[in-house]
Formats: structure tokens, sequence, C-alpha cells
């Protein structure tokens, strides 16, 4: 049941096993759902809940968190009581669910084997960690006794030291059994435990799980050209981001209104990124933990940990003033630093060099109110690095997370790791979208950049 329904024709599977082995982290990371409860504390589930995966309008799947076992063993002497040929056994379960004090006595239980008796498949969730016990013997002869479809995972958290044991014992009360890591399962694993859920269910659930296969294949496949384009566009926006002066607040200075509003358009863009991946509650942290209020795009000051460092800076900028001179040329420097906008030092502090106030009838001015100042586009060399690496960083932390994983996002430094070439390329691109000098041509080539940016990423992390 998901939301009081009955799901019909959605794959269903109820996670199950001992408490604190990773069961709703596997449920989070399913259906691609951040608000479900993780907790270090044995016992954070409660009670039997079911989340759904859901594309375009349809249920695909539906599954049921649940509170890990607690008296399997009573549960099994319970069962075993009577005499029972084994095409019984998995009404002898259900006759356990119809005993009302049992509700009292194994509410855990209750609440985890009446899904399954109501049809859904098993997927028994185990860390390995320590030797197989009583009672995990009785939990998984429980399971079996339902006679439902069975699948097991390990789930490595604890050094999984006896995993041998573990999986020998598995392979004989399961039809399925691998290591599933919920905390870093790229796609490709999470596919590989659907298709043996396919393998399993009936033929209704297996139309179910083939649309959700494919469902995710493709959005894999479309995303990272979507990616790629949403984040281009951004950063050709910060770029060239202005703003009319008439319309300052009184009292706000001009870098501080720009500022501002580059730092929305940040936020905006991440939120929208973080909605794209179904994640409702993301925090950014930063590597330096040390330093308050870090996380901010315009946090000018800190610039050098997400951009170049100064030296590196002075070359690549001066490269990309050279217009036919050598790419190293940092006697260059000074005069044709980019846009010319640098003359008192390429790391003065946040101040003038931030921000160049236009005259009116400018070519960043919007038609209509030429003749209002305009405030902006910001020209300090760093800028272009600064806008991309926290972008594309955040972009690549996103793409390689998993909805249980649940501590804060760190941004790495990017910038200094593009080699010079790449490093000149971003800025000569800076400069051309700043002088109107922006193509199609220009447009395609940043955009292949960034999909080769985002794919090295998913790349390294499927290794
Ligand atoms: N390192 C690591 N930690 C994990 C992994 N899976 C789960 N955890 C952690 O283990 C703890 C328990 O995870 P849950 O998903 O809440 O486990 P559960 O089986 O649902 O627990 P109960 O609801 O209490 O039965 C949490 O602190 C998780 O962050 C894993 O693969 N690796
Ligand atoms: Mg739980």
């Amino acid at each position: 049941m998901v939301g009081g329904a009955m799901i019909a024709d959605a794959a269903h599977f109820c996670v199950v096993g001992h408490p604190n082995k990773g069961k709703s982290s596997i449920v989070s990371t399913l259906t691609e759902n951040d608000s479900i409860q993780i907790g270090v504390e044995s016992g954070t589930t409660r009670q039997a809940d079911s989340f759904s995966f859901i594309a375009d309008n349809r249920l695909l799947l539906a599954l049921t968190d649940t509170p890990g076992f607690q008296r399997a063993r009573q549960v099994l002497a319970w069962l075993q009581q009577q005499t029972v040929a084994p095409h019984e056994r998995a009404a002898r379960v259900r006759a356990f669910l119809d005993v009302a004090e049992h509700r009292q006595a194994f509410p855990d239980e209750v609440a985890l084997l009446t899904p399954v008796m109501q049809g859904a498949g098993i997927i028994y969730v185990t860390d390995a960690s320590g030797p197989v016990s009583a009672s995990d013997l009785a939990e998984m002869e429980i399971l079996r006794w339902t006679g439902q479809p069975r699948m097991a995972v390990i789930n490595p958290m604890a050094g999984s030291t006896h995993q041998d044991e573990w999986r020998q014992t598995l392979n004989q009360y399961f039809q399925w059994v691998r290591v599933f890591d919920p905390m870093s399962a790229q796609l490709d694993s999470r596919l590989q435990l659907l298709r043996a859920m396919n393998e399993l269910a009936d033929p209704a659930q297996q139309r179910a799980l083939k649309r959700l296969i494919q469902h995710l294949e493709t959005r894999e496949s479309g995303r990272l050209s979507q990616f790629a384009q949403q984040l281009a566009a951004y950063w050709c926006g910060q770029i060239t981001l202005t703003l009319d002066a008439a319309r300052l607040q009184s009292g706000q200075s001009p870098e501080e209104a720009l500022q501002q509003s580059l730092n929305k358009a940040e936020e905006s863009r991440f939120q929208q990124w973080m909605q794209q991946c179904g994640y409702s509650r993301l925090e950014l942290e930063t590597q330096l933990n040390w330093v308050k209020g870090f996380n901010q795009l315009m946090d000018t000051e800190q610039w050098s940990f997400w951009g170049l460092k100064s030296k590196e800076l002075m070359v690549v900028s001066a490269a990309t003033g050279a217009a036919a001179g050598s790419l190293f040329d940092v006697g260059t420097g000074g005069s044709s630093l980019l846009l010319g906008a640098i003359t008192g030092g390429i790391l003065g502090t946040a101040g003038g060099w931030l921000v160049s106030q236009q005259q009116p009838g400018s070519r960043l001015s919007i038609p209509g109110i030429k003749k209002q100042h305009k405030i902006g586009p910001v020209k300090h060399p760093n800028f272009p690095f600064v806008v991309m690496a926290r972008s594309l960083s955040f972009l690549n932390l996103l793409w390689s997370r998993t909805h249980a994983q649940r501590d804060a996002l760190q941004l790495e430094v990017k910038a200094s790791t593009w080699s010079q070439a790449e490093q000149v390329r971003l800025l000569r691109w800076a400069k051309q979208l700043q002088s109107d000098k922006w193509s199609d041509k220009s447009q395609q080539a940043l955009e292949a950049w960034i999909v080769a940016q985002l794919s090295e990423n998913t790349d390294q992390s499927a290794e």
C-alpha cells in the first residue's frame, strides 16, 4: 500500500533485516527520497512505511521500509509449534499475523511480515560485520516460510568482515545475493539491483520494473547535455550580469547590490539542480569548516580557493590579453590583463575592481533604459573561474551523490586543476561575452568543455 491505495501493477518490495543495517538507506537511495529517516541509533524506523518511485505520473516501484526484526527466534518457534508441510508454510505465517495478541507481543515482526504476505517481494539487508547468529538464521528462515520472491543485499557499512560466511549462508535462503552500498551506489549498481528484482517479480511487476529501468537509463543520458546547457547559460549570465543603477535601494552600494544579485543567481541555480535531482534539503559546506559564512559565491576574500592563486591568475590573464603573443608572456601583464580592468594589482580586495559602472549608451545597456547607468559586470579575472569551479563542483557532487547521504556538500577547489590552456580558454570566453563578441560557436565550445568536465567526474565515480 502507498498512501492508503493498493499498488496495482507497480513492483512492490519490502526491505527487511536486523535493526541498523542500512534498510532505510537502501529505500532512500532506490526511491531517490532524502526525507526518509536514517539514524545512527538502532530502531530509527518504528513502523512500516512505503515510499514510491513515480515516473511520468506512473507509480512504478513501491518499497516498504520496515523496523528491524526484534524477536525472530520466538516468532520462528511459534511457526514451528506445529508440524507444517512446506506448501503450508505461507499459510502458517498468515495464521501468525491473524493472532491479535501478536500485534502487541511482536509489533516489529507483524509490521514487516504484513506487507510481505500481501504480496511484496523481499530485500533482506545485512552488513556481514559479524558471524551469522542464531537470530539471523531465524530471520532468514521466517522469510523463507513466506514463500515470497527473496533477494539479499550485503551493505558493506562496517567492513563486512564476515562476507564469505554470510554470502554462503544467504545463498541457501535467497535467490539473488549481492553487495550493494546505498551510500555510494551509482546508477549502474542500482540498475543491477532493479534487474534482479525484475527477474524475481511477476509479469505485471516486471512491466513496471522494465519501465523504471528504461526511465533511469534515458534520464541519465539526457542529464549530461541538459546539465551542461544549464551550466553554460548560468555561467554566461553571471559573467554578463549588470544592474540598473537607478533601481538601487537607498543606502545600498553598487558593489553590495551586484554581489547580492550574483549570490542569488548562484543560489537559485543550485536550488534548481537540487530539485531536478530530487533533493529537498541539501546544505552547502566547504572544506574549510573553520571559516564562517564561507559558502557564497561573492565571498571574494576566499576566491583564491575556488579560482586561481595570484601567480597563476597573473600568467593566465596575461596570456588571454596577449592576442598574438606568447601564451606565457607575463611581461604583457598590467595593460593587457582581462578587459584592462585591473590596474591596482590583481588581488585587490573587494572594491573598485569588482564592478564597472558603465556610461549611458554603453553596449550592455538594456534597450529602453539606455540612459541609466549600469552596474557591472564583474571584471575581476578570477570571477569566471570561481563561478565555473563552484557550479561544476556542486553539480559533480550532486550527481555522484545518493539520497541516503545526508552530510553537507563540500565544494572542492577546481579551477587550479584545469590545464593552463583550458584556463586561458575560459578567460577568453568571458572576455568575448563581456565585449559582446559571443557567438553560437563559442556557446557550443563552452558546452562541450562542460560536458567533458562532467563526464570525467562521472567516469571516475563509477570506478
Ligand atoms: N558507512 C556506511 N554507513 C551506512 C551505510 N548504510 C547505512 N549506514 C549508516 O548506518 C546507520 C543506520 O542506517 P539506517 O538506514 O537508518 O539503518 P536501518 O536498518 O534502517 O536502521 P533501523 O531503522 O534502526 O532498523 C546510519 O547512521 C547510516 O548513515 C553504508 O553503506 N556505509
Ligand atoms: Mg530504518
